[in-house]
């Protein structure tokens, strides 16, 4: 059913898990800093401990044998490896902690695919402008390229940065993720900018310094959900309908995959409604330079982190000015067919992957996909017998076959989000995401199989079975 070589994977990312926030001179991170401020997170809860795999590695990795894995996602803290952000001071200690990760995994013939940015800016970096800066995109190269030369010789598989999307949005709009600016209408979309840079950049350092010798892969990271237009007969619905798309993976994946520029529907839209507001600055997208290489073709994979359908109308003015969603003209409406059956955001719909998938296949010329994340909170009390979970977990992986077989569409991975019960940013530990239960209560942070887990481990065995 699958190809022989699928990857069979579930994810992490270093500030959800690893804690030890300042063990063996880890520097700070922008996370570190939101969360110890009050009022940031859900009970006021922080990631200083989480499951901590810095100290219990060997844990998390019985739980990738318990699984079957063959491959492995986590994610690098920049600043445990390099505290103040730059290459002038690297923490042998964060070295080694990783150096032995990537090498128990090997030993136990799981693949790692390393994340090098998964939302934990060094609080550093955040002091002299973070995202902000055009600067940060040449720092997060340097720090690429000190993983690549590091690491490359036993890592295949990389993505730059998570969700750009999660960071710049949440991050610098919304303010409810680190950072925490509400700085609606511009901040976002120069966020982004620098994102895709230092993106490219870190790809381009790749491909010309260590591509040959280590023969891997890089890739970024990109959210989306599917949408659909609410009335499929109304236009308006439609036209929304593209709007919302070109506003989120349109934003990251055109650039990348199609012009080396964003999608003209989202120029057009913004440069309109700054016209409309007066604004004497009808540039509040930025425009890639001519003097830097462009992002065109800066991906070997298409990386998609996939987790819930929406119905699209216009509309969703949120009360701000400027901010992105008037900008954007499109908004999410409930419609009973897709409803919110886990996490306040997330309605569990398979075939929305599928669609998805065929979407990526025809708009981004046939690329290979590895779907980076893909899962489902359960509302409600914990159970380890998370029947609901397990079955999300079927549905999913037989719409993947589908979008393989049916569809022709190149998949070569699947992630499951997440390995562990973790610290889930803004939602703190009250929203559980893992394969394995996490009992935060215990200092041992004993860790225990969901059902869930378990069907997926049969899951895998299965198809490596060729069965
Ligand atoms: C992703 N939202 O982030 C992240 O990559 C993971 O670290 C995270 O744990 C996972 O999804 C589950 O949330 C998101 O509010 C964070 O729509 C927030 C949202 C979506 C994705």
């Amino acid at each position: 059913m699958f190809p022989r070589d699928f990857a069979w994977g579930a994810g992490t990312a270093a500030y959800q898990i690893e804690g030890g926030w300042q063990a063996d001179s880890k520097g700070p991170s922008i996370w570190d800093t939101f969360c110890h401020e009050k009022g940031k997170v859900f009970g006021d809860q922080n990631g200083d401990v989480a499951c901590n795999s810095y100290e219990l590695w060997e844990k998390d990795l019985e739980c990738i044998r318990k699984l079957g894995l063959t491959h492995y996602r986590f994610s690098l803290s920049w600043s445990r490896l390099l505290p103040e952000g730059t290459t002038r001071h690297v923490n042998q200690k964060g070295v080694q902690y990783y150096n032995k990760v990537i090498d128990d995994l090997l030993a136990c013939n799981v693949s790692p695919m390393v994340t090098l940015y998964h939302f934990d800016l060094p609080q550093a970096l955040q002091d002299q402008g973070g995202w902000k800066s055009p600067s940060t995109a040449s720092l997060f190269d340097s720090y690429a390229k000190f993983c690549f030369q590091t690491f490359g010789d036993r890592v295949k598989l990389w993505i730059t940065i998570n969700e750009p999307y999660v960071c710049a949005k949440l991050g610098h709009e919304d303010g409810i993720h680190a950072p925490g600016l509400k700085e609606p209408g511009t901040t976002a979309y120069l966020v982004g900018h620098n994102m895709l840079r230092a993106h490219a950049m870190a790809w381009q350092s790749y491909d010309s310094l260590y591509r040959s010798k280590q023969g891997g892969q890089v890739s970024l990271a990109i959210n989306s959900d599917w949408v659909e237009p609410f009335s499929t007969d109304c236009n308006e619905d439609i036209a929304a309908t593209e709007r919302y798309l070109a506003f989120s993976l349109g934003w990251f994946a055109w650039p990348v995959f199609v012009t080396g520029d964003y999608p003209e529907i989202m120029r057009s839209a913004i440069d309109a409604q700054s016209r409309k507001l007066g604004h004497k600055d009808s540039s509040r997208l930025p425009s890639f330079s001519k003097d830097e290489p462009s992002v065109l073709g800066t991906a070997d994979f298409f990386a998609l982190n996939y987790y819930t359908s929406r119905k699209v109308k216009p509309g969703g003015g949120c009360g701000r000015m400027m901010c992105m969603k008037s900008d954007r003209d499109a908004a999410e409406v409930l419609d009973p067919s897709w409803p919110i059956c886990g996490v306040s955001w997330l309605a569990v719909v398979p075939d929305g992957l599928r669609k998805l998938l065929k979407y990526i296949k025809d708009t981004f010329n046939n690329p290979t996909v590895y779907i980076t994340e893909n899962g489902f909170s359960q509302l409600g009390p914990v159970e380890i017998e998370d029947v609901q979970r397990a079955e999300f977990y079927k549905d999913t992986i037989l719409k993947v076959a589908e979008a393989i077989q049916e569809d022709g569409v190149r998949v070569r991975g699947y992630f499951a989000w997440s390995l562990l019960d973790n610290f889930e940013w803004a939602d703190g530990f009250s929203v559980r995401f893992g394969l394995f239960h996490v009992d935060f209560a215990d200092e041992m942070r004993s860790r225990t199989v969901y059902r869930s887990g378990q069907e997926y481990a049969k899951m895998i065995l299965k198809h490596k079975l060729g069965k």
